[in-house]
Protein backbone atom coordinates (compact mmCIF):
# COMPACT_ATOMS: atom_id res chain seq x y z
CA UNK A 1 0.00 0.00 0.00
CA UNK A 2 1.38 3.17 -0.79
CA UNK A 3 1.35 6.47 1.86
CA UNK A 4 1.05 9.84 0.24
CA UNK A 5 2.26 12.22 2.83
CA UNK A 6 0.62 16.20 2.05
CA UNK A 7 2.39 18.86 4.11
CA UNK A 8 -0.41 21.98 4.95
CA UNK A 9 1.97 24.86 6.56
CA UNK A 10 -0.97 26.93 7.76
CA UNK A 11 -1.04 28.63 11.04
CA UNK A 12 -4.56 30.74 9.67
CA UNK A 13 -6.72 29.19 12.47
CA UNK A 14 -5.12 30.54 15.37
CA UNK A 15 -2.63 33.64 16.88
CA UNK A 16 0.32 32.27 17.67
CA UNK A 17 2.99 31.61 15.07
CA UNK A 18 5.67 28.89 13.95
CA UNK A 19 3.11 26.02 13.60
CA UNK A 20 3.06 26.47 10.03
CA UNK A 21 6.36 24.99 10.35
CA UNK A 22 5.20 21.85 11.59
CA UNK A 23 5.31 19.70 8.21
CA UNK A 24 8.91 20.48 8.04
CA UNK A 25 9.62 19.75 11.72
CA UNK A 26 7.60 16.57 11.20
CA UNK A 27 9.74 15.42 7.95
CA UNK A 28 13.13 16.30 9.32
CA UNK A 29 12.65 13.98 12.26
CA UNK A 30 12.08 11.22 9.35
CA UNK A 31 8.61 10.62 8.61
CA UNK A 32 9.53 9.34 5.59
CA UNK A 33 12.60 7.21 6.12
CA UNK A 34 10.24 5.38 9.37
CA UNK A 35 7.33 4.67 7.16
CA UNK A 36 10.03 3.30 4.20
CA UNK A 37 11.48 0.85 6.58
CA UNK A 38 8.09 -0.50 7.35
CA UNK A 39 8.29 -1.51 3.48
CA UNK A 40 5.43 1.12 2.30
CA UNK A 41 5.88 2.86 -0.56
CA UNK A 42 5.72 6.58 0.71
CA UNK A 43 5.39 9.44 -1.69
CA UNK A 44 6.08 13.01 -0.33
CA UNK A 45 3.86 15.38 -2.30
CA UNK A 46 5.24 18.32 -0.61
CA UNK A 47 3.74 20.92 0.70
CA UNK A 48 0.55 22.57 0.14
CA UNK A 49 0.64 26.60 -0.98
CA UNK A 50 -1.47 28.09 1.81
CA UNK A 51 -0.50 31.79 0.81
CA UNK A 52 0.63 34.25 3.47
CA UNK A 53 -1.86 35.64 6.01
CA UNK A 54 -2.00 39.24 4.72
CA UNK A 55 -1.96 38.35 1.22
CA UNK A 56 -5.73 37.89 1.62
CA UNK A 57 -7.58 40.76 2.67
CA UNK A 58 -10.12 39.51 5.38
CA UNK A 59 -13.34 40.90 6.14
CA UNK A 60 -12.99 43.29 9.64
CA UNK A 61 -16.32 42.58 10.95
CA UNK A 62 -16.09 38.89 10.68
CA UNK A 63 -15.68 37.23 14.08
CA UNK A 64 -13.85 33.96 12.66
CA UNK A 65 -10.02 35.45 12.28
CA UNK A 66 -8.38 34.58 9.18
CA UNK A 67 -11.58 33.25 7.27
CA UNK A 68 -10.71 33.98 3.73
CA UNK A 69 -7.11 32.74 4.02
CA UNK A 70 -8.00 29.32 5.57
CA UNK A 71 -10.93 28.66 3.53
CA UNK A 72 -8.59 28.55 0.37
CA UNK A 73 -6.19 27.04 1.86
CA UNK A 74 -8.66 24.62 2.75
CA UNK A 75 -10.00 24.13 -0.65
CA UNK A 76 -7.01 23.33 -2.07
CA UNK A 77 -6.31 20.70 0.89
CA UNK A 78 -9.25 18.81 -0.13
CA UNK A 79 -8.54 18.69 -3.72
CA UNK A 80 -5.12 17.27 -3.38
CA UNK A 81 -6.47 14.91 -0.92
CA UNK A 82 -9.79 13.73 -2.61
CA UNK A 83 -6.89 13.06 -5.83
CA UNK A 84 -5.07 10.78 -2.88
CA UNK A 85 -7.72 8.77 -2.18
CA UNK A 86 -8.85 8.66 -6.02
CA UNK A 87 -5.33 7.08 -6.84
CA UNK A 88 -6.22 4.26 -4.27
CA UNK A 89 -3.13 5.80 -1.40
CA UNK A 90 -3.22 6.23 2.11
CA UNK A 91 -3.58 10.55 2.54
CA UNK A 92 -1.01 11.40 5.63
CA UNK A 93 -1.72 14.93 6.29
CA UNK A 94 1.06 16.95 8.58
CA UNK A 95 -0.13 20.56 10.08
CA UNK A 96 -0.04 22.52 10.40
CA UNK A 97 -3.20 24.16 12.56
CA UNK A 98 -6.04 21.48 13.65
CA UNK A 99 -8.26 23.70 11.03
CA UNK A 100 -7.04 21.69 8.23
CA UNK A 101 -8.61 18.87 9.29
CA UNK A 102 -11.80 20.70 7.45
CA UNK A 103 -9.94 20.53 4.21
CA UNK A 104 -8.64 16.87 4.65
CA UNK A 105 -12.17 15.97 5.57
CA UNK A 106 -13.77 17.33 2.80
CA UNK A 107 -11.07 15.57 0.47
CA UNK A 108 -11.89 12.27 2.62
CA UNK A 109 -15.59 11.93 3.39
CA UNK A 110 -17.09 11.99 -0.33
CA UNK A 111 -15.30 8.59 -0.89
CA UNK A 112 -17.25 6.82 2.28
CA UNK A 113 -20.78 6.48 3.12
CA UNK A 114 -20.20 6.39 6.47
CA UNK A 115 -16.85 8.03 7.18
CA UNK A 116 -15.32 7.29 11.13
CA UNK A 117 -13.51 9.75 12.50
CA UNK A 118 -11.10 9.60 15.53
CA UNK A 119 -10.38 13.08 16.63
CA UNK A 120 -7.65 12.30 19.39
CA UNK A 121 -7.28 15.67 20.81
CA UNK A 122 -7.55 17.41 24.36
CA UNK A 123 -10.32 19.85 22.68
CA UNK A 124 -13.40 19.17 21.20
CA UNK A 125 -13.00 21.54 17.97
CA UNK A 126 -16.63 21.82 18.13
CA UNK A 127 -17.11 25.45 18.20
CA UNK A 128 -18.76 27.60 15.56
CA UNK A 129 -18.72 31.68 15.53
CA UNK A 130 -21.61 31.86 18.10
CA UNK A 131 -20.02 29.47 20.85
CA UNK A 132 -16.36 30.40 20.20
CA UNK A 133 -14.59 31.93 22.98
CA UNK A 134 -11.41 32.78 20.34
CA UNK A 135 -12.68 33.07 16.69
CA UNK A 136 -10.18 30.69 16.07
CA UNK A 137 -11.02 28.74 13.44
CA UNK A 138 -8.78 25.34 14.97
CA UNK A 139 -11.02 25.10 17.26
CA UNK A 140 -13.86 24.78 14.81
CA UNK A 141 -13.19 22.10 12.20
CA UNK A 142 -15.01 19.48 13.70
CA UNK A 143 -17.82 21.24 13.89
CA UNK A 144 -17.52 22.40 10.19
CA UNK A 145 -17.37 18.54 9.28
CA UNK A 146 -20.88 18.39 10.99
CA UNK A 147 -22.45 21.11 8.70
CA UNK A 148 -21.72 23.73 11.58
CA UNK A 149 -20.65 27.03 11.44
CA UNK A 150 -19.99 29.50 8.93
CA UNK A 151 -21.37 28.45 5.50
CA UNK A 152 -17.68 29.32 4.09
CA UNK A 153 -16.39 26.38 5.57
CA UNK A 154 -18.68 23.82 5.77
CA UNK A 155 -19.25 24.21 1.80
CA UNK A 156 -15.75 23.07 1.03
CA UNK A 157 -15.52 20.75 -2.01
CA UNK A 158 -19.69 21.38 -2.23
CA UNK A 159 -21.18 18.92 -0.04
CA UNK A 160 -22.07 19.22 3.55
CA UNK A 161 -21.95 17.54 6.13
CA UNK A 162 -18.74 15.83 5.85
CA UNK A 163 -19.71 13.43 8.92
CA UNK A 164 -22.32 11.89 10.73
CA UNK A 165 -22.05 12.81 14.68
CA UNK A 166 -22.61 8.98 15.28
CA UNK A 167 -19.42 8.45 13.15
CA UNK A 168 -17.46 10.30 15.50
CA UNK A 169 -15.00 9.06 18.55
CA UNK A 170 -13.19 12.05 20.51
CA UNK A 171 -10.91 10.56 22.75
CA UNK A 172 -8.39 12.75 25.03
CA UNK A 173 -11.10 15.65 26.25
CA UNK A 174 -9.89 17.37 28.75
CA UNK A 175 -10.39 21.31 27.80
CA UNK A 176 -14.12 21.66 26.40
CA UNK A 177 -16.16 24.95 26.09
CA UNK A 178 -19.64 25.13 27.32
CA UNK A 179 -20.93 25.55 23.79
CA UNK A 180 -18.98 22.66 22.66
CA UNK A 181 -20.45 20.59 26.12
CA UNK A 182 -23.63 21.14 24.69
CA UNK A 183 -23.23 20.24 21.41
CA UNK A 184 -21.84 16.62 22.60
CA UNK A 185 -24.63 16.20 24.38
CA UNK A 186 -27.20 17.17 21.86
CA UNK A 187 -25.82 15.27 18.99
CA UNK A 188 -24.88 12.54 21.53
CA UNK A 189 -21.10 12.25 20.17
CA UNK A 190 -18.94 9.54 21.57
CA UNK A 191 -16.54 10.60 23.71
CA UNK A 192 -13.47 9.18 26.02
CA UNK A 193 -13.00 12.23 27.89
CA UNK A 194 -9.36 12.15 30.54
CA UNK A 195 -11.89 10.48 32.94
CA UNK A 196 -12.39 7.53 31.05
CA UNK A 197 -8.81 6.86 29.78
CA UNK A 198 -8.14 7.18 33.55
CA UNK A 199 -10.64 4.94 34.37
CA UNK A 200 -10.93 1.91 31.75
CA UNK A 201 -7.11 2.11 30.42
CA UNK A 202 -6.43 2.78 27.51
CA UNK A 203 -6.77 -0.38 26.12
CA UNK A 204 -10.10 -0.54 26.80
CA UNK A 205 -11.14 2.61 25.40
CA UNK A 206 -9.72 1.75 21.56
CA UNK A 207 -11.02 -1.81 21.98
CA UNK A 208 -14.74 0.00 22.38
CA UNK A 209 -13.56 2.57 19.96
CA UNK A 210 -12.89 0.19 17.65
CA UNK A 211 -16.23 -2.23 18.29
CA UNK A 212 -18.17 0.58 18.18
CA UNK A 213 -17.02 1.50 14.38
CA UNK A 214 -17.40 -2.13 13.51
CA UNK A 215 -20.09 -2.34 11.02
CA UNK A 216 -21.00 1.10 11.34
CA UNK A 217 -17.83 3.24 9.38
CA UNK A 218 -16.46 2.00 6.36
CA UNK A 219 -13.45 3.83 6.71
CA UNK A 220 -11.57 5.61 9.67
CA UNK A 221 -9.62 8.92 9.63
CA UNK A 222 -7.62 9.42 13.02
CA UNK A 223 -7.22 13.05 13.37
CA UNK A 224 -4.36 13.62 16.05
CA UNK A 225 -4.17 16.94 17.51
CA UNK A 226 -0.52 16.64 18.97
CA UNK A 227 -2.13 18.06 22.46
CA UNK A 228 -4.44 14.77 23.00
CA UNK A 229 -0.86 14.40 24.19
CA UNK A 230 0.30 15.74 27.92
CA UNK A 231 2.65 18.62 27.52
CA UNK A 232 5.57 16.86 29.29
CA UNK A 233 5.23 14.67 26.43
CA UNK A 234 4.64 17.16 23.62
CA UNK A 235 5.51 20.39 24.86
CA UNK A 236 5.43 21.85 20.92
CA UNK A 237 1.77 23.16 20.84
CA UNK A 238 -0.13 26.18 20.90
CA UNK A 239 -2.80 25.27 23.30
CA UNK A 240 -1.48 22.66 25.97
CA UNK A 241 -3.23 21.30 28.35
CA UNK A 242 -2.13 19.30 31.60
CA UNK A 243 -3.32 15.95 32.76
CA UNK A 244 -2.93 14.57 28.99
CA UNK A 245 -2.57 11.23 27.12
CA UNK A 246 1.16 9.60 28.11
CA UNK A 247 3.42 9.18 25.62
CA UNK A 248 2.95 5.44 26.41
CA UNK A 249 -0.76 5.48 26.13
CA UNK A 250 -0.58 6.98 22.68
CA UNK A 251 1.74 4.39 21.40
CA UNK A 252 -0.60 1.54 22.40
CA UNK A 253 -3.89 3.23 20.78
CA UNK A 254 -2.02 3.26 17.88
CA UNK A 255 -0.85 0.22 17.92
CA UNK A 256 -4.16 -1.02 18.70
CA UNK A 257 -5.50 0.78 15.88
CA UNK A 258 -2.64 -1.15 13.61
CA UNK A 259 -3.39 -4.11 14.38
CA UNK A 260 -7.19 -3.59 13.84
CA UNK A 261 -6.50 -2.11 10.55
CA UNK A 262 -8.77 0.38 11.17
CA UNK A 263 -7.29 3.55 9.87
CA UNK A 264 -7.71 4.17 6.27
CA UNK A 265 -6.40 7.93 6.67
CA UNK A 266 -4.54 10.45 8.71
CA UNK A 267 -3.50 13.79 9.76
CA UNK A 268 -0.92 15.18 12.66
CA UNK A 269 -1.53 18.55 13.56
CA UNK A 270 -0.20 21.25 15.98
CA UNK A 271 3.15 20.48 16.00
CA UNK A 272 4.71 24.04 16.49
CA UNK A 273 8.44 23.63 16.89
CA UNK A 274 9.25 27.37 18.00
CA UNK A 275 7.47 26.41 20.90
CA UNK A 276 9.01 23.11 21.12
CA UNK A 277 11.89 21.39 23.33
CA UNK A 278 14.57 20.02 20.16
CA UNK A 279 11.75 18.86 18.03
CA UNK A 280 10.39 16.54 20.77
CA UNK A 281 6.89 16.92 19.68
CA UNK A 282 7.88 16.30 15.80
CA UNK A 283 9.95 13.33 17.25
CA UNK A 284 6.93 11.93 19.09
CA UNK A 285 4.42 12.19 16.25
CA UNK A 286 6.88 10.16 13.90
CA UNK A 287 7.47 7.36 16.57
CA UNK A 288 3.02 7.43 16.82
CA UNK A 289 3.14 7.13 12.95
CA UNK A 290 5.77 4.19 12.95
CA UNK A 291 3.13 2.46 15.38
CA UNK A 292 0.07 3.34 13.43
CA UNK A 293 1.55 1.90 10.85
CA UNK A 294 2.32 -1.35 12.02
CA UNK A 295 5.86 -0.98 13.90
CA UNK A 296 6.50 -3.34 16.55
CA UNK A 297 9.12 -3.44 19.32
CA UNK A 298 9.95 -6.91 18.29
C1 LIG B 1 -10.72 26.64 22.22
C2 LIG B 1 -9.33 26.07 21.97
N1 LIG B 1 -11.69 25.59 22.44
C3 LIG B 1 -11.13 27.52 21.03
N2 LIG B 1 -9.32 25.10 20.97
C4 LIG B 1 -8.23 24.40 20.59
O1 LIG B 1 -10.43 28.48 20.77
O2 LIG B 1 -12.14 27.24 20.40
N3 LIG B 1 -8.30 23.38 19.79
N4 LIG B 1 -7.04 24.74 21.01
O3 LIG B 1 -7.32 22.52 19.49
MN1 LIG C 1 -7.54 20.25 17.83
MN1 LIG D 1 -6.37 20.60 20.77
MN1 LIG E 1 7.22 2.83 18.45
Amino acid sequence: KKISIIGVPMDFGQTRRGVDMGPSAIRYANAVERLESLHYEVEDLGDIDVGKRASVEEDASEKLKNLKAAAAGNEKLALKVDETVKEGAFPLILGGDHSIAIGTLAGVAKHYENLGVIWYDAHGDLNTGETSPSGNIHGMPLAVSLGLGHSTLTNIMGYSPKVKPENIVIIGARCLDEGEKDLIKKLGIKVFTMHEIDRLGMTKVIEETIQYFEGRADGVHLSLDLDGLDPIDAPGVGTPVIGGISYRESHLAMEMLAEAELITSAEFVEVNPILDERNKTAIVAVELMGSLFGEKLL
